[in-house]
């Protein structure tokens, strides 16, 4: 097995929180054998006015096409926009998916010895897994990873079928990460009966389905659970601390191996807790700050639909920009994401799904609990990756409202006291005065939006209006700040000169408003600067929505808009500006995973 780490500026202090077990990304290894499932299920939305139909009639007892009509849906992908139906594009309530798959007859023959494990990189939102009628497992969220031991079944069943059978409810309610609301419209002059819709305050398309790999894996029977490994660098000395969980047995002998990226040994170590010394270490480096950026050592210890053009595609944008740095707005991303900003210095703000949170009942106790679980789900997927420099809790919560104050501060602490080595922030929009979660977060993230959603049009107000957004914030916090979105909604193609709001020029011109402040304020304490957004998304609709957020730089084809230049070249004259560690990154968001 092999595990990325690297040997980055991190301080580490007290002892982080202990989680109840390990979620590694799984490889193919001498000991591990991976089987993915990706590729066309069967489907079926339950359409009953319940949408209890599958549970009623127990769909997962037998194959899907047996209890009704299915219909081809790709894994991994959001279901919303395959059909033309747009009764399935706007579907509330369970979806049922299905896939039959023959195991190798080495992982049921070698029972005593062989954990096979059903893992799913992300469905959303709420999943219940059946493997051969079996329920196996079920999980709260999306855009996180859940997994289930299912080797009592498939080595129990006779023959090599397995039948994987999964209900995802989409529904989101005041509890949920992020939260929504089911409102059923009872006038029968208006509506038909029954007529319900889901709504929700956060801006993008509420796509459902499984959205990352499905995968079958293998461990021995003893087996490496977790792996938590922190940096330290001082002096030409670094310091690797690791820690593994080896769960199946007591007895067990452990050893690991640091490998440079040309794979020579550096450090080697011996059971489960230790710490390796590396002379003269190679840094991790964000791209652009260093020759030889992103730069990875090798620890081996022993024995919206993932779509890989398109995030090439992305991630060759990012370096044709400048750009060295993004959020991950306002979710979690891929594992698949994140390994490539390990690989190529592309620093991450790891969000969770806390987004759209902006009624006092989404601050209650249920909420509270279930978002310190998604933190710590977060955590334990991602602590080890040197892209990762900061958590963000939230996106834009109403954090004006008196309960945001302790529930921010009991989410912040949770997370530090997991994750002692990181930063923590929420992105705010609120006024800097009310805002009940600031004094919690170590970076100020601001969102404005000046000369758009007030002052339309008013571009000649945004530079008072962006300098008293930063001194308002930095008087009453003494705070690093990012401005964490800024933007305008531009059509691709659409000109008018002078700018008028919507306008390629218009676009241009926000952005280099805003740049002005921003160039005199990265000289105190603006640390970054963040567009919104990459590219164009799908929202819900709208008035104020044109087929979806029109605020990306791309469209959503990957095609440059005007304003794509111009952060062009202020990302590569800040690049070169700098002859190593500059204090702004050019920070950039990505939307649509
Ligand atoms: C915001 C939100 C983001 C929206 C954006 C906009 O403040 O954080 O989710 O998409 O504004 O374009 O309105």
């Amino acid at each position: 097995m092999a595990l990325c780490c690297a040997l980055c500026l991190l301080l580490l202090c007290c002892q982080a929180l202990a989680l109840g077990g390990g979620m590694l990304y799984p490889r193919e290894s001498a000991s591990r054998e991976l089987k993915e499932l990706n590729g066309l299920w069967s489907f079926r939305a339950d359409f009953s006015a319940q949408r209890d139909k599958g549970f009623v009639q127990q769909w997962y007892r037998k194959p899907l096409r047996q209890s009704g009509p299915v219909i081809d849906m790709p894994v991994p992908a959001s279901f919303n926009e395959l059909t033309q139906d747009p009764n399935l594009r706007q579907y509330t309530g369970w979806v049922w998916y299905e896939k039959e798959v023959l195991l190798p007859r080495s992982w049921l023959l070698n029972a005593l010895n062989t954990r096979v494990v059903l893992r799913v990189g992300s469905a959303h939102y709420y999943s219940i897994v059946w493997v051969n009628g079996v329920q196996v497992t079920e999980h709260e969220g999306g855009h996180l990873p859940f997994e289930a031991d299912i080797s009592r079944i498939v080595q129990g069943s006779p023959g090599a079928l397995c039948r994987i059978t999964i209900a995802l409810n989409n529904t989101l309610t005041p509890q949920t990460l992020p939260p929504g609301s089911i409102q059923f419209m009872t006038d029968e002059s208006k509506y038909p009966r029954g007529y319900f819709v889901q709504n929700t305050k956060f801006d993008f398309f509420n796509y459902a389905g499984i959205h990352r790999p499905v995968v079958l894996y293998t461990t021995p029977s003893v087996y490496i659970d977790d792996i938590t490994v922190t940096t330290a660098w001082a002096g030409n000395s670094g310091m690797v601390r690791y820690q593994v969980l080896v769960r199946g047995n007591t007895r067990y002998s452990l050893s690991l191996n640091l490998r440079e990226k040309e794979g020579k040994v550096v450090a080697t170590g011996e059971g489960p807790i230790g710490e390796l010394k590396v002379v003269e270490p190679k840094l991790w480096w964000p791209y652009l700050m260093h020759e030889n950026p992103g730069y990875l050592y090798y620890l081996e210890i022993r024995g919206k639909g993932l779509d890989w053009s398109l995030i090439v595609k992305d991630f060759n944008l990012l370096q044709w920009l400048g750009a060295n740095s993004f959020r991950t707005s306002h979710y979690p991303y891929a594992e698949e994401i994140m390994d490539l900003c390990d690989a190529y210095g592309i620093v991450v703000i790891d969000e969770c799904p806390g987004v759209g949170m902006k009624d006092p009942e989404n601050f209650g106790n249920k909420s509270l609990a279930h978002h310190l679980v998604v933190m710590e789900e977060l955590i334990r997927r991602d602590k080890n990756r040197p892209s990762v420099v900061m958590w963000s809790v939230a996106n834009e919560p109403a954090s004006e409202l008196s309960p945001a104050a302790n529930y921010f501060k009991t989410v912040i602490a949770h997370t530090k006291a997991i994750d002692p080595t990181r930063p923590v922030t929420f992105v705010s929009n609120a006024n800097y005065a009310r805002d009940h979660g600031a004094p919690y977060v170590d970076v100020i993230c601001v969102n404005s939006y000046f000369s758009w959603y007030h002052d339309a049009g008013h571009l000649e107000v945004i530079q008072l209006q962006l300098n008293t957004q930063f001194e308002n914030w930095y008087k009453a916090y003494q705070k690093p700040i990012i401005q964490s979105e800024y933007g305008a909604d531009t059509i691709a193609g659409l000109h008018n000169d002078p700018p008028l709001m919507f306008s390629e020029e218009y676009q241009k011109a926000v952005l280099k408003e805003y740049h002005s402040v921003f160039d005199k304020k990265r000289k105190e304490y603006v640390i970054g600067e963040l567009i919104w957004n990459f590219a164009d998304f799908m929202t819900d609709q709208a008035t104020t929505r044109v087929l979806g957020n029109k605020k990306g730089i791309f469209t959503r084809q990957r095609q440059p808009k005007a304003a794509a230049f111009v952060l062009r070249d202020r990302y590569w004259k800040l690049a070169n500006e700098s002859n190593c560690l500059r204090p702004t990154l050019t920070l950039q968001f990505m939307s649509g995973y």
